[in-house]
């Protein structure tokens, strides 16, 4: 098997302490070449165009909700953005993409209802989605390409149809992990249900029949307006998070270390660095700085409901660093 670059980068600065062998297909494929010739035309997806500037508009008119909201009910959207982010970041992304710890059924099964709370399709196709997009960053391949621009890789490639290479590509992964997991494919069987249940119902009724809130302003806020902010603030990895900040650890590749997107994605902005070591659990070489999810992870192995976080040396760190930084760390 070819190696590709990052694995031959892996092997040359480990020391023997990175994992040689990924444990899933998230490494960059240098040897990928998209075709040559004219690209396939956009096909716009009506369907979701209309749906999505709906969910803007409801998202909207959520915030002159605000005002006639109770306290309770801001703390309640505040607890429905944290659970449903955790369960994009520390589920679908650091657990199923990457597979950087193991986490126990209990926490499997709340992470899966967690993502369900998120609604940003299935854990097996985001999963799926995401491991093309480390493979095949920045190509054809890549589902959310962002050499086609800000808007394509934030929201974009959500209204047209694939490229047919992310199809291509994607169908050659081999997934057999997500499959076996029966959380996975029990959530993906139930996903509509799931969604419906606590991506609207949940976040709408508990703050009418604990608190008396309105039912307008339980599906406006920690409803759709959350729904949309948890979409938005994901998005932005893909978009402002593959355009502007430094690039100390790889300056070859796009992906930046954004402070203000890992803020809003509580920990998941410090995206050059993921992308070098795609499977650290940490996702930053800074553990719980701006990282909200690495302390929830911290916390659930206190509790001895996850193990084996994998971790970068500080070694491999600074010897990669010296190699192929753009020099923004000075002390590393
Ligand atoms: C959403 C997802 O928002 C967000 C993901 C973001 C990822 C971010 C990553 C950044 C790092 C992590 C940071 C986390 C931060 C969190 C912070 C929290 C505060 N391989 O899909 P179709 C097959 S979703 C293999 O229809 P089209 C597929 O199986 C929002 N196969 O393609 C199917 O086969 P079959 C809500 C693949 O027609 C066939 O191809 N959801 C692959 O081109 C057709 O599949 C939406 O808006 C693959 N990669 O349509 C819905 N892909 O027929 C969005 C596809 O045999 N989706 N296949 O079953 C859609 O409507 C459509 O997918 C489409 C494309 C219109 C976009
Ligand atoms: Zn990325
Ligand atoms: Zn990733």
């Amino acid at each position: 098997m070819t190696e590709t670059t990052s694995q031959r980068a892996g092997r040359q600065h480990s020391g023997g302490v990175m994992a040689e062998t990924p444990a899933v297909e998230d490494v960059f494929d240098d040897t990928y070449e998209e075709k040559a010739g004219p690209k396939p035309a956009r096909k716009l997806v009506w369907r979701n165009i209309t749906l999505m500037t709906l969910l803007h508009v409801g998202a909207l008119y959520g915030l002159f909700l605000i005002p006639s909201a109770s306290m309770l009910t801001y703390a309640w959207t505040l607890v429905c953005f944290l659970i449903s982010a955790l369960g994009v970041t520390a589920g679908a992304h650091r657990l199923w993409s990457h597979r950087s710890y193991k986490a126990s059924s209990p926490l499997r099964v709340f992470l899966a209802l967690a993502n369900s709370m998120a609604f940003q399709n299935d854990i097996y196709e985001w999963a799926r989605d995401h491991r093309v997009h480390h493979k095949y960053s920045e190509t054809d391949a890549d589902p959310h390409n962002a050499k086609r621009g800000f808007f394509f890789s934030h929201i974009g490639w959500l209204l047209v149809r694939k490229h047919p290479d992310v199809i291509e590509k994607g169908q050659k992964l081999d997934l057999m992990d997500l499959k076996a997991d029966r959380v996975v494919m029990f959530q993906r069987r139930h996903y509509k249900l799931s969604v419906v249940i606590f991506c609207f119902l949940v976040p709408m009724l508990v703050p009418w029949y604990f608190w008396g809130e309105s039912l307008v302003v339980g599906y406006f806020l920690p409803g759709l307006l959350r729904y949309t902010l948890v979409l938005n603030a994901t998005w932005l990895v893909n978009s402002a998070a593959h355009m502007w900040g430094n690039r100390p650890y790889d300056q070859t590749i796009n992906p930046r270390e954004n402070p203000l997107v890992a803020f809003s994605a509580i920990g998941e902005g410090f995206h050059n660095y993921h992308h070098t070591f795609p499977f650290d659990y940490s996702t930053s070489e800074f553990g719980c700085r701006l990282n909200l999810t690495t302390a929830f992870i911290d916390l659930m192995c206190l509790l001895g409901l996850a193990t084996d976080c994998k971790r970068v040396s500080k070694d491999t760190i600074s010897a990669r660093k010296q190699r192929t930084g753009d020099g923004s760390h000075k002390s590393g």
